[in-house]
């Protein structure tokens, strides 16, 4: 069993000016990363085993990208998601156009469930690694990873048995502010960071990095987080994987990945506080998500 200790071991608390302060130059010990850290094999296999187990107690969902009070723009269409998903801490649904400072910030994240014990033990650890990895200005204020997101990557099963293979992300950024980490499960993917010019055809790669299971990728600071775009680029299919997913059918998993991200407490509201327009969206996410989920459920309450 993994413990987690107090919220913030005191060598870590959110000091305030924290963000404004010290750069690399009068910080003591050894050099700050410059926005990106890569830690193979970080997970131990018992960690591993712990939090796949976790996950199997989830029913994760498979969300559309818009909704009655968020039609698609003139040049989209409504679609479902490449693949199915889970939120903890707060749930940005698709179609409430996820987080988005500076505008962006209302009605967008719905309180959620709670890391369990072994998350919450591996976020205090990660959370230790980027203030002593980081530089301090590109930690902002109050900066804790208190929402993520589980994306599963695989294979969609048509009613024919072909397999397509919609393992990736295009390109986009987190807009939560502050360093996302990322841990993965299963088979490796090719993570990009690119600079884009609007369109998928003519953005250059600037680094890329297999991620492997187990593994651990912080990104922040302004050129990581900031000015380039990241992708997933594909997922490979070199194992005989298929992690099981309760009740989604069809739909063959190779890859886990967990990223931890920071929304500012003030940003995050229960279901029954969301705006009406909002609340009308979700609703139907909600009462699915409560047909497994005790805590769901209270929220419909
Ligand atoms: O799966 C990954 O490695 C990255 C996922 C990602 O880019 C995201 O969730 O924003």
């Amino acid at each position: 069993m993994f413990k987690p200790k107090s919220r913030f071991p005191s060598s870590h608390k959110p000091r305030s000016g924290a963000s404004a302060t010290a750069g690399a130059g009068n910080q003591k010990g050894p050099p700050k990363a410059r926005g990106l850290v890569y830690k193979q094999g970080y997970i131990s296999l018992r960690e591993k085993e712990e939090i796949l187990k976790y996950l199997l107690s989830l029913f994760p969902i498979w969300e559309m990208r818009y909704s009655k009070n968020n039609p698609p723009p003139e040049n989209q269409k409504q679609r479902p998601l490449l693949r199915p998903v889970y939120w903890l801490g707060n749930w940005q649904f698709a179609c409430l156009n996820y987080y988005h400072p500076p505008k962006g910030l209302y009605d967008r994240c719905v309180t959620a469930e709670p890391y369990p014990p072994i998350l919450e033990y591996l976020v205090q650890k990660i959370e230790a690694l980027v203030h002593e990895s980081f530089e301090a200005r590109d930690i902002p204020r109050g900066w804790h990873l208190n929402t993520c997101l589980i994306n599963y990557y695989g294979n969609q099963v048509t009613p024919e048995g072909k397999e397509l293979d919609c393992a990736r992300v295009g390109e986009h950024k987190d807009f939560e502010p502050g360093p996302v980490a990322s841990v993965s499960f299963g088979e490796r993917a090719l993570f990009q960071f690119v600079s884009s010019r609007g369109t998928e055809s003519k953005s250059e790669v600037v680094l890329q990095q297999w991620l492997e299971d187990r593994s651990l990728q912080i990104f922040g600071g302004d050129k990581f987080k900031k000015h380039l775009f990241h992708r997933v680029q594909r997922v490979e299919e070199k194992e005989d994987l298929n992690f099981k997913l309760n009740e989604i059918e069809n739909f063959n998993t190779r890859r886990i990945n967990l990223t931890f991200r920071y929304v500012p407490d003030d940003h995050i509201v229960p279901f029954s506080r969301l705006g009406a327009a909002a609340q009308e969206d979700v609703r139907g996410y909600v009462e699915k998500l409560a047909e497994k989920s005790e805590f769901f459920k209270e929220q419909l309450k």
